[in-house]
């Protein structure tokens, strides 16, 4: 079986390799979805790379995914530390989830320190730039075939 894997970004992360490189790195999310196709290919996995900066869109999209997709990344951005919605919404599919960032949001101001997004989570990975959205993709290969 071909799994689908959907990877959602959220608001400001089209900004990428543009603004704050100190903070996110360099390569934009263009470069980072290369990075999922690639590593999606070797596992034989389907990844579809998605960026959103209005929040029911991203609702919409965890909802659509409900009968196609069987494996959800999701950086959320600044919608992690605010967004019930989302959270919500990951619950209902009840799809498997592994939530990414590119900082150490456990490093950075307080109010980055609390996820909505991860009471639905599997896990999260956190501090390792586009590297965790690799890490991620063979976290959820492993989810979706070992029993
Ligand atoms: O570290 C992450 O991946 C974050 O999800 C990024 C969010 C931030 O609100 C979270 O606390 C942690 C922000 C994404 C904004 O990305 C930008 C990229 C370049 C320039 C400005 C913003």
């Amino acid at each position: 079986m071909t799994y689908n894997v959907l990877v959602l970004n959220g608001p400001n992360l089209n900004l990428l390799g543009v603004r704050e490189p100190q903070i996110y790195g360099s390569e934009t999310l263009a470069d980072i979805e290369v990075l999922c196709q690639h590593m999606g290919t070797s596992l034989s996995m389907r990844v579809e790379f998605r960026q959103s900066n209005d929040e029911g869109e991203m609702v919409s999209w965890i909802q659509g995914a409900r009968d196609s997709v069987q494996g959800l990344l999701i950086n959320a951005g600044g919608y992690t530390h605010t967004s019930i919605a989302l959270l919500d919404a990951l619950s209902a599919v009840e799809i498997p989830a592994i939530e990414i960032h590119l900082s150490n949001i456990h490093r950075r101001e307080g109010f980055r320190h609390h996820s909505y997004i991860s009471y639905a989570a599997r896990g999260m990975i956190c501090g390792l730039g586009s590297y965790g959205y690799v890490l991620g993709l063979r976290a959820m290969h492993r989810i979706l075939t070992v029993v």
